[in-house]
């Protein structure tokens, strides 16, 4: 019997799912959620030690949500070199790499693929998470090809996975009001749909805290739900709390509990997709700590230098060191585990000591 097939109790539908975001107390929704985390992982939490990677903030398209983006003579308007990027990847202490672009042509599907293969090389060991459904579908466009050769070039280069940005709110109404110019909900799962089916895995992150009614959130959950179903491949899902910098888009209530209740109602609902993060540039990190005991099973990374939230004037630190972060995890309860990219504990700490394994459960 799998994991999945021996949940406590059987995971919710949709109206059961939407009663317990409006009207069950957090506690008691928390509660569930932890014991289901505890079921699967014990008291277990994995960190990983990464380097987030944001290519350039320049970008063809202007979403609402966004603070990150650029426009071409702006002060906060950057493009990395290469050589920059090897750089920052250097430290062989980083399992972890996560490329995200701004979509801009000077880094377009030729230079993006070369990047890889250039990281691939100076790195061979290393675990390369790369590109959103929304580069590839940009690329594709670019190139005048099928999506799916965009993915097979990013397996053939070296990536591992993809990472789950660009989902937003799979909703209709709100691709149209917020960010109507890039893929919508349809596109976005097709892609996913399509890496998995070629063996390339992903994530899935939920932007929440802006113009979303909870009957939305409900319906982006299911949709994920339903893709892991068909075509799975799901390895994480992340709920980012929308950080409105000056965009002027007036965030609705996105206070801890209602951080807490979204995670909580992930662990349950996702039932078949393995790992919840408490995603701390978005969560914060008093947040973040608090979801461990809400059902997250893993802290995401260090992060090295992360641009997307900081553009947005998140208060959380650019990235923490690997002892804050097992502080942390040890401040919820609960056991730090040093993760790779494939959720695999690593062999050596970041001091080189080697580990004892862990048993998952
Ligand atoms: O798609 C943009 C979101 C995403 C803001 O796969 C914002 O492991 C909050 O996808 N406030 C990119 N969120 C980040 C992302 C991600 C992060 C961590 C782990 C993984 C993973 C993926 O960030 C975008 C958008 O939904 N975003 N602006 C903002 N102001
Ligand atoms: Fe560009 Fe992504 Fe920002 Fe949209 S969210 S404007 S696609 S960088």
């Amino acid at each position: 019997m799998s994991i999945v097939d021996s949940a406590l109790t059987p995971p919710p539908n949709c109206e059961e799912a939407l009663e317990m975001l409006q009207s069950m107390p957090l506690l008691e929704l928390g509660k569930r959620a932890f014991a289901e985390k505890q079921r699967r992982y014990g008291d277990r939490i994995t960190y990983v030690s990464n380097q987030h990677v944001n290519p350039t903030n320049l970008c063809v398209y202007a979403c609402k949500f966004c603070d990150y983006t650029a426009k071409q003579g702006d002060d906060h308007a950057y493009v990395l070199t290469e050589d920059e990027i090897l750089q920052s990847l250097n430290n062989p202490q980083i399992h972890e790499a996560h490329i995200v672009s701004g979509l801009w042509p000077k880094w377009g599907f030729e230079r993006s693929i070369n990047l890889i293969h250039l990281i691939r090389s100076a790195r061979p060991e290393l675990f390369i998470k790369a590109f959103t459904a929304v580069e590839v579908a940009y690329f594709a466009n670019m190139e005048r090809c099928d999506t799916r050769i965009i993915l097979k070039a990013m397996m053939d280069a070296g990536v591992d996975m993809m990472p789950g940005g660009g989902a937003e709110v799979l909703n209709e109404r709100i691709h149209a009001e917020l960010y109507k110019d890039k893929i919508g909900p349809g596109e976005w799962l097709r892609i996913h749909g399509e890496a998995h089916a070629l063996g390339l895995p992903s994530n899935a992150t939920l932007l929440f805290g802006h113009i979303e009614t909870d009957e939305e959130i409900i319906e982006h959950l299911f949709a994920l739900r339903e893709l892991e179903e068909c075509s799975p491949g799901f390895q994480s899902f992340i709920p980012l709390a929308y950080q409105p910098g000056d965009t002027g888009l007036t965030a609705c209530l996105v206070d801890a509990n209602r951080c807490l209740k979204i995670i909580a109602l992930s662990r349950l609902v996702l039932h078949n997709i393995p790992h919840i993060k408490a995603y701390w540039p978005t969560l914060q990190i008093e947040t973040a700590v608090a979801a461990l005991n809400f059902g997250a099973d893993d802290l995401d990374g260090t992060l090295g230098k992360e641009r997307i939230m900081q553009l947005a004037s998140t208060a959380s630190p650019e990235q923490l060191s690997h002892d804050l972060m097992e502080r942390m995890i040890r401040e919820a309860g609960q056991r730090p585990v040093q993760r790779d990219g494939r959720y695999g504990q690593v062999n050596k700490d970041h001091r080189g000591n080697v580990l004892v394994e862990d048993s998952v459960c």
